[in-house]
């Protein structure tokens, strides 16, 4: 663990975040606390980032029709929110909207290209963005 900050490190929140990636090397979110932090590893308790698969909004084990109608009852009706945010962006835009409900329709029925990273295996998003993975079980 000699290659771990030590607290008081200045390494500590002054990484720059543009570029850097949504896990440390122990799989631990970054930015961990103020900001992210030097070097490949940050300082800190954080919670490991929960592994998804992409597309599986409602978190069953596959994508089917039940997955994109999830989104829309999210969006539209005012059900609860999705457990992984992350699995539900289908497109791994950032942004959870119309265009995933339709873009997990056309993977599924229409030929359409497959759901971005993490898919059909399950991961940790590549790209850090707003919307957070509270919890999903991979099977
Ligand atoms: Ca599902
Ligand atoms: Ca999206
Ligand atoms: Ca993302």
């Amino acid at each position: 663990m000699v290659d771990h900050l030590r607290p008081g490190s200045s390494c500590i929140d002054t990484g720059i975040s543009q570029g850097a990636p949504a896990t440390d090397l122990d799989g631990h979110l970054r930015p961990c606390g103020k900001g992210v932090d030097l070097g490949a590893y940050e300082f800190g308790d954080c919670a490991a980032a929960p592994a998804f698969r992409r597309g599986d909004t409602n978190g069953d084990g596959n994508m089917d029709l039940s997955d994109p109608i999830a989104v829309l009852g999210y969006l539209f009706l005012g059900n609860s929110a999705p457990p992984c945010l992350d699995a539900a962006d289908l497109d791994d835009s950032g942004i959870l909207d119309l265009t995933d409900a339709v873009y997990s329709l056309s993977s599924q029925f229409m030929g359409g290209p497959p759901p971005e990273s993490p898919f059909p295996g399950c991961g940790v998003d590549p790209t850090p963005d707003d919307l957070g993975c509270e919890a999903f079980q991979c099977r």
